[in-house]
């Protein structure tokens, strides 16, 4: 069993593109290449849109692969062993804590997760149908 890595690098990508809401006010190109990465990762059934579900879904995913041991908390008990999974593991811990760690515990809950400020969903949905369609994406011209 092999198990990617590929997730923390999205969930990387969803974090950047969470940073601010200035940031998608004027996001960079790079930032634009990642939201728009991040919403097709999570247009789960490949139709070309992303509704609010599939992307709770994929978040959904996305801490339970973090959370390697399932114990509903992202914490220190989830660091692989194997060092070179731990090398990718730690930075995508760290950004994890540093933005949804509010209360300062070391631990990231399930709660906390999913309280995000700001809604990024909600900001890309600009005619507001609950779907992010490709074209409402910043890269589209
Ligand atoms: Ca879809
Ligand atoms: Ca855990
Ligand atoms: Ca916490």
């Amino acid at each position: 069993m092999k198990r990617r890595f590929a997730v923390l690098s999205v969930l990387g990508l969803i974090l950047s593109a969470m940073g601010t809401a200035t940031v998608l006010a004027q996001p960079s190109p790079k930032t634009l290449g990642r939201i728009a990465e991040m919403m097709t990762e999570a247009d789960l059934n490949g139709d070309g849109k992303t509704s609010r579900a599939e992307f709770n879904q994929h978040r959904a995913q996305m801490f339970a692969r973090l959370d390697r041991n399932s114990d509903g908390v992202i914490s220190e008990g989830d660091r692989p062993r194997i060092p070179i999974a731990r090398r990718k593991f730690d930075p995508a811990f760290e950004r994890v804590t540093s933005i949804f760690d509010r209360n300062d515990d070391g631990r990231v809950t399930l709660d906390e997760w999913n309280k995000t400020d700001p809604d990024v969903f909600g900001m890309l949905d600009r005619n507001d149908d609950g779907m992010v369609a490709r074209s409402e994406l910043p890269t589209a011209r």
